[in-house]
């Protein structure tokens, strides 16, 4: 793993990937080159989902080559084929095109504000005889109120699928997270606490869920002359999983320096007023995937913004803008905004500040320093 140096005063990312050491990921690329198996469930890729399942604690979890197709073909395993489906639109695009792509439409209802998970009540008003199931999203990691809305969704005979890109090793109640709803999808991206370069995987509730998944992701082929349906290409190849293998054993020393980091950024901006630093609830043990906060006076996070980036602090705005806002979706009647009071003031005031593990204490720092700075000046100065 990449040791922490000194201050870089190169631009400060909001996030780096985590590299294993070279040397631990060659024998695994030599085991590629020796066996000639690239893709299409190789040896290594059943090793990784193994030792993943054993790590994580759930079965049922087959990887794919990234958690968006992972969304699109756990819908379709799930029986979503048309209707619509409930999301939340304080999210990454991907979650809201993953129900277009599933071949149902989008319907948003509101977050709630302690978790800016999907609020059951917003979900429960706008459960129609059209919806086919719930596309909920753990936003930074934190635990969205899964048991309201499981709850709602089982008094419908809806499905819940969970959106846990974000969730690698979060666990809530003791237990993986991916192991609530009846599909949680978890990404493998670079920028993902854990990664395959590209990545994901699905943990299903129904092992006979997961089997229609297995042969969804494969084209729909369950064998050389069945084809018994519409699927997909979504499989891992082996070279993903070879990333995989080498660098789980490294996935809980970059937790505990996420935390670490966490820990210093919670001291170092506790006597600044106007920010608030978000935290996963009690009942869950966190990942410390990036660090967002809320700056809610009005104009002050957009002005944050853009000193810290132009004073090289590369910040994101995750989730702006609000996805019902995207031309692809402003139209549908849920999109209205004064629909979506919660989740509107959140794309405005959320910040996400630069977190990974090799952060040289140094740069953290200077993050806070700048953030101080940003916010010492009015809303319109420059
Ligand atoms: N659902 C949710 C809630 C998600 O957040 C995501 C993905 C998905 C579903 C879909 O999962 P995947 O299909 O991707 O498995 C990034 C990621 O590309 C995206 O995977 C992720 N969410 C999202 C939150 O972040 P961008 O557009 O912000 O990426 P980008 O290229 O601006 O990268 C952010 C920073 O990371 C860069 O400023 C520098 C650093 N970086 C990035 C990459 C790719 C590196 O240092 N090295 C790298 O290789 O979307």
């Amino acid at each position: 793993m990449q040791g922490i140096s000194g201050s870089s005063h190169q631009p400060l990312f909001v996030t780096r990937p985590s590299m294993p050491p070279l040397a631990e990921l060659l024998p695994l690329l030599e085991e590629i080159w020796d066996n000639r198996i690239v893709s299409n469930g190789g040896p290594l890729l059943r090793r990784f989902e193994a030792t993943l399942s054993q790590y994580l604690g759930v079965d049922n979890l087959p990887v794919v080559t990234n958690a968006s197709l992972g969304l699109v073909l756990a819908m379709r395993a799930l029986g979503v084929d048309g209707g619509e489906v409930l999301t939340t639109p304080f999210s990454f695009v991907a979650s809201t095109h993953a129900i277009h792509w599933a071949g149902a439409t989008p319907v948003f209802a509101d977050i709630e504000p302690a978790t800016l998970g999907l609020d059951p009540e917003s979900v429960a008003a706008a459960i129609t005889p059209r919806t086919r199931a719930i596309l909920a999203v753990h936003s930074y990691g934190h635990a969205c109120l899964v048991d309201e809305l499981e709850a709602l969704a089982r008094r419908h005979g809806l499905p819940v699928i969970y959106d846990a890109a974000h969730c690698f090793g979060v666990e809530l109640d003791g237990q993986s997270i991916l192991s609530r709803g009846d599909a949680s999808v978890v990404s493998f991206h670079g920028t993902k606490v854990f990664h395959t370069c590209e990545g994901g995987a699905v943990r299903f509730s129904d092992r006979h869920v997961r089997q229609t998944f297995d042969v969804l992701v494969n084209h729909g082929i369950a064998d050389e002359a069945t084809i018994p349906a519409i699927g997909l290409n979504a499989k891992a190849s082996e070279l993903q999983a070879a990333l995989g293998l080498a660098l789980l054993p490294h996935a809980a020393e970059c937790i505990a320096r996420r935390a670490a980091l966490d820990t210093r950024y919670r001291e170092m901006l506790a006597d600044v007023q106007s920010v608030h630093c978000l935290a996963a609830g009690p009942r869950q043990k966190h990942n410390y995937y990036n660090f967002p906060i809320r700056i809610a006076a009005e104009g002050m996070r957009d002005a944050a913004f853009h000193r810290l980036r132009a004073a090289g602090v590369m910040v994101r705005r995750y989730f702006h803008p609000l996805i019902s806002q995207l031309d692809s979706y402003r139209n549908l009647p849920s999109a209205d905004p004064e629909r979506l009071p919660v989740a509107s003031a959140a794309a405005r005031q959320m910040l996400v500040l630069p977190l990974y593990p090799d952060l040289a204490p140094a740069d953290q720092s200077r993050i806070v320093e700048e953030l101080r700075i940003a916010l010492a000046s009015p809303p319109g100065a420059v």
